[in-house]
């Protein structure tokens, strides 16, 4: 299947003043757009990947023929995180819902220590990558991730994730990752990272 851009669930300039309309048309219409594109000249002869959605072909990435795993790997990866990426974003922004914010609070502490974690993994972060909330089995964790690599390719369910790449904030922010990263606490989509959460919980 050709896999497609997907709309953005919210307007260029919704996520205003946190991030900038020209960072997220230029993110959304260039940066993703090129992972699709790539992603789908990557698997174009191969019938078998044909039929899977992206999702599975990221989750069983070993089964992908040698010679186009790391295109897959990479231009697959970005299609998919970045999907995820948006739809974890609202610029109508509400309160942690009950079923998360309670087993936010019995792994980390509180809803700051994990914020704390969270933006931490995002600021040492070396390079380009994401950081996550996932389910590894029953546990909640913030981890890592170099590159497009993808939590579905360890096992793990994404719940939340960050872009640490530069072009996610050097336009508006230069080289201050940590207020990009102050600036996401205001637009994370809660329900949808609760929705995820009991869905897979
Ligand atoms: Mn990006």
């Amino acid at each position: 299947m050709e896999h497609k851009l997907p709309k953005l669930p919210y307007d260029y300039a919704a996520l205003e003043p946190h991030f900038d309309e020209e960072t997220m048309r230029i993110h959304h219409t260039k940066h993703h757009q090129a992972y699709t594109d790539k992603f789908n000249a990557a698997i174009k002869d191969n019938t078998l990947l044909a039929e899977k959605t992206a999702e599975e072909i990221i989750r069983t990435i070993s089964e992908v023929p040698k010679e186009i795993r790391t295109a897959v790997q990479n231009n697959g990866g970005g299609f998919v995180n970045h999907s995820f990426f948006w739809e974890s974003l609202t610029p109508e922004q509400k309160e942690i819902p009950k079923e998360l914010k309670e087993a936010l609070e019995e792994t980390f502490g509180s809803i700051d220590e994990f914020k704390e974690k969270f933006s931490e993994s995002a600021l040492t972060l070396f390079g380009s990558g994401w950081v996550w909330l996932v389910l590894d089995g029953e546990e909640l964790k913030v981890i890592q991730t170099k590159n497009q690599d993808s939590p579905l390719t360890e096992g793990k369910i994404p719940l939340l994730n960050l872009d640490v790449w530069e072009h996610s904030y050097y336009l508006k922010y230069q080289n201050r990752r940590p207020d990009y990263v102050k600036a996401f606490w205001n637009i994370v989509n809660w329900e949808k990272v609760t929705d995820r959460f009991l869905l897979n919980k």
